[in-house]
Order: structure tokens, then sequence, then C-alpha cells
């Protein structure tokens, strides 16, 4: 027999749960409050400690205008904000951020500085606490967004190869189980990018910092990306050369070029090439022929072209770093296609590799290439052949690592060769790396968000459309780590316009490499999850295939 509250039970449930949550609030404020957290973690000082109710927006004090991030956060629970100076040598130092939630899920999670660093994601930081983790992010070493600040000051450099992002997970190591009184069970990262290219340094150097690592875009084999990068301005030639090919002409008519050749490859004409290595592009195709002088390119253009999407090789004609794959064109020539050297490549070559502010890029080639590998300061190049520390037993860590595969500032290219050098340099297959290691390619999507592709997964806080373990990248690390079940696929969403409001455009199931996304034919809806199976290549494949 069920007994149903009357009105007055009810009214009084209800205060005691309002009075119940407002002590609640009130004590979790407290504790913020009165917590010393300089009593856990030496050389550091308070910059902020504060309690900070859902809404509140908080502004990065020192927020640079070279930064790519937002200066400004709406904090989306209610928190206990510390952020400190945390000293990390005698010349050195990071600014750290300590977001931690009032319902804390006994979790630590870390979150990366991408770019060249010095600008803390507040939006990490929120997605984090959004999800109930402790959650700490640093400004790696320094403020803003350029190299700069690395001339003559390796403490800073070493800070930004390693050190900052190993200082701030273990002052979060240290302090989260003082200030809830209880356990961290597990310890995550998640970066992508520059800080992709952290996650991967960090299972390398400190396997024991997390369980379970998300590896986007990484800016892995880092002194050869910024070679390839800067290699650009050379490739394409300055914005003034005669032949220097214009942002309409690669977004108008060499990407619909590149789509004609490329995209019904997989059998679906979306706008989207499922799998770029597949392109093989031939930009002859655009050659002006008969007198021809518009909507089309010149001999020397054509080169260009060809160029741009051919790997960089250095001394010896060894790789430095894969092509960029076609398809990225749309976003790349306001990167790496401008026709003036690519900032955060040039300071490197400037201010690292030369230590010289008037370096100039006509001094840049196969040998410069070769002092920057050689250089590599800090061991910052970040491309290990081996994973062994970090996922053997007993630490048994998760890696995912993804990549867009319209990505227009790192080739997605470069994390499927760093993720066939590990299985070389480990000796196992796919299907033994898949115990530890997922690679999923995620199509047509660019450099860690935004794209034609279904690209939210997940990533961050709008990149999110449902937290489970289908379809958010850090809950299928979670569950994964915790409960054991790997993700086959992570299915991305893209919405009309990136809007919710106006529904989905499209679903897809991302693959995991070496699998390949293969479109089921039958005149299925290409935008549908269902319409899409991973396959081995070779196993089956309907790529070709005629879509009515
Ligand atoms: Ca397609």
């Amino acid at each position: 027999m069920q007994f149903l509250p009357s009105i007055k039970e009810l009214i009084l449930a209800y205060a005691f749960t309002a009075t119940t949550l407002e002590n609640s609030t009130t004590d979790f404020q407290s504790r913020c409050l009165s917590f010393q957290p300089l009593n856990f973690i030496s050389n550091a000082s308070i910059r902020v400690q504060e309690y900070v109710p859902a809404g509140t927006v908080i502004t990065e004090a020192h927020h640079e205008p070279d930064c790519l991030t937002e200066a400004s956060q709406t904090v989306s629970v209610n928190m206990c904000r510390i952020a400190m100076n945390i000293t990390t040598s005698p010349s050195s130092f990071i600014v750290f951020e300590a977001w931690f939630p009032d319902a804390y899920n006994d979790r630590l999670f870390t979150v990366g500085t991408s770019g060249m660093g010095g600008c803390i994601r507040y939006i990490d930081l929120d997605f984090g606490v959004g999800h109930s983790f402790a959650t700490v992010a640093s400004n790696n070493g320094h403020e803003g967004n350029r190299a700069e600040v690395f001339y003559n000051h390796s403490e800073v450099l070493e800070d930004f190869s390693w050190r900052a992002l190993h200082t701030t997970t273990q002052a979060g190591k240290r302090l989260v189980p003082e200030f809830y009184s209880n356990t961290i069970n597990k310890s995550y990262f998640s970066g992508c990018s520059g800080a992709g290219r952290q996650g991967i340094k960090a299972a390398e150097m400190w396997p024991e910092d997390y369980d379970g690592i998300i590896v986007g875009a990484p800016a892995e084999n880092y002194n050869n990306m910024q070679s390839w990068v800067l290699s650009f301005y050379g490739k394409t030639g300055d914005k003034s050369s005669p032949d220097f090919i214009d942002a309409g002409t690669w977004t108008g008519l060499i990407h619909t070029e590149i789509l004609n050749q490329c995209d019904l490859m997989d059998g679906v004409a979306d706008g989207i090439i499922e799998d770029p290595t597949l392109c093989n592009f031939r930009p002859e195709a655009l050659i002006c022929e008969g007198g021809k002088i518009e909507s089309c390119l010149t001999s020397a253009q054509v080169e260009i072209v060809r160029n741009v999407f051919s790997p960089l090789y250095g001394y010896d004609g060894k790789l430095v770093f894969p092509a960029m794959q076609p398809g990225s064109e749309e976003m790349a020539v306001s990167k790496l296609y401008t026709g003036v050297p690519y900032d955060y490549a040039f300071d490197w070559f400037r201010y690292v590799v030369y230590a010289d502010p008037n370096y100039t890029t006509s001094e840049f080639g196969v040998s410069s290439m070769a002092k920057a590998a050689s250089l590599d300061p800090f061991n910052i190049s970040s491309s290990p052949d081996t994973l062994s520390p970090f996922v053997s037993s007993p630490h048994n860590g998760k890696m995912i690592l993804w990549h867009g595969q319209a990505d227009q500032e790192i080739t997605s290219f470069e994390s499927e060769r760093w993720y066939n050098k590990l299985s070389r340099g480990m000796n196992l297959t796919s299907s033994s790396m898949d115990s530890f290691i997922r690679f999923f390619r995620i199509s047509g999507v660019w450099h860690c968000r935004g794209g034609a592709g279904a690209w939210m997964i997940g990533q961050e806080t709008e990149g999110e459309p449902i937290y489970d373990r289908k379809n958010s990248v850090l809950k299928a690390l979670v569950d994964w780590v915790e409960e054991g079940v790997p993700p086959e696929t992570i299915t991305g969403t893209k919405f009309v316009n990136d809007d919710p409001n106006q529904g989905i455009e499209r679903t897809r199931r991302h693959c995991r490499y070496p699998y390949r996304n293969t479109y089921l034919g039958n005149g299925l809806d290409g935008n549908d999850a269902d319409s899409w199976e991973c396959r081995m290549p070779g196993q089956g494949t309907v790529v070709g295939s005629v879509v009515p």
C-alpha cells in the first residue's frame, strides 16, 4: 500500500530540502573560503580564492590580446575557485587555476593549454566542473600566445615543454583530497592541438599522472611540425609574388575541384571527404589552356598547389612531416596559405631554434629544419615510439587519440603516422593497440572543432550534444578506464548552422583507425549514422559506389 503525502507534509519536506541545500551551500562556501592551499603547496602565492555561484561570469585577469580563448566565462555550477602562482624554477612560475565543484565526482580533470600556451581555456575548466570533476589548468608558464617569451629564457621554455602541466596536475592531486576530505578515484586529461601534445608528453614522461588521456589533433612531432608550418610560406610564395594564389581561388576554384575529384569517393556527395588518405588530388585538372585566364590556374600555380599537398622532406629525402590533407583549404587559407610566415612557427625559429630576433624566413630550408629537430628543446618533440610505461600493468592507462579529417593547421596524416610508428615501436597490431589506444578519425572536422562533418564529440562545452559513452569522448574514456568498456566508435553530431535549436543536420559514428567508415549505399541517407559501417580496408568496401 502506498501512502501519499499530505500537503502539509509536502511543504515541510520542501522546507527541509531547501534548508538542507542552503546549509550545504553555506558549508561549501565556508569550506572554500577557509581552505588553506598554501599549507599543501610550497613556493606559491594566492591570486584568487573565492566561492563562485552558478551563473557568475569570471574574467581572466591577464588575458592577452593574442589569446584565441575568450576572456570571460559564465560558470555553470557552484564551485570554489583557487588561482595561484606556483614557482617552477628560480626564474619561472605558472598561473594555476583550480575549480572545485560543490558536487564532486571523485575525479581529477586536467585541461591543457593550446597554441603557444599562455592562455587558460576557461571554457574547458567550466566543462570539467559542469560534469563534477575537480578541474585544474595553468597558463603553461607564461602569458600570451607567442613564442617571444622563450627567447633566452629556457626555464619558461621548459615549463612549456612539460613542467607546467606536470606541476598543475601534481598540485591538483595534492589539493583535492585535502579540500574534499576525499580521495581522487581517477585522474584524466584532455587537450587539443598544443594541448594534445601535452597529453602525449605526459604519457611519455609522467605515466602515473593520468589514468586516461584524450589527445585531439596533437602538435606531436613538435619540431618538425613547426618546420612544416613555416614551409607553407615558401610553398605559396609571398602574397605579393605574381603566382600567389588568393584566398578566393583556394576556397572557390580549388576547393570545388577537390570535392569534384574526391567527395564521392566515399559514396556520398556531402562536401565531406570521409577518408582523405584516399584523395589523390590532381590540380592539373585546373590548368589554363587555350588562352583561358579565368577560373583556372597557371602552370606555376598548379605546381604550388601540388607542393602544398605534398609531404615535406629534409636532408637525405627523409620525411619531415606528411602532406596537408585535401579538404582543409577553406580554413587553411586564413592560416597557412596567407603568403606571410605563420607567426607561431616564425617565432619558434626566431626565438628558440636560432635565438636570433633578426632571423628571417629567407634562411629557412632543410638546414633550418634539421637544426630545429636536433635542438628538440627539453624533448618537446613528444613523439614517443612506445607508450609502455603508461599503458602497461599495473598502471593500465588508456588514451583516446582523435583528429579532424579537414584539419587546417596540423595535418591529420601526422596522427596516422604517429599511430603507425607506435605500432612498429611496440610490435603490436592495431587489434592489440586497441586495448590501450584508440585513434578516431573524425571526418569533415577542422582543427579541434567546427566543420561540415559531425564534429561535436563532447570535446568541450560547445561540442557536446549528449554526455554519454557514445557521444562524448570524455565519457567514453571514463567508462573505458573505470568499467573496462572501450569505445568502438564515437558518434559525432552536426547541428544545422551549428545551432541546436535548428535541429540535427547529420550524425556519424566515427571509426577507429584503421577501420574506415563505409557508406552502405542503396540510397540510404548519408546524413544518418546508420547508413555507414566501420570496415577494415579491403573487407567488402563500397568505396566508389554511385549514389542515386
Ligand atoms: Ca563525401
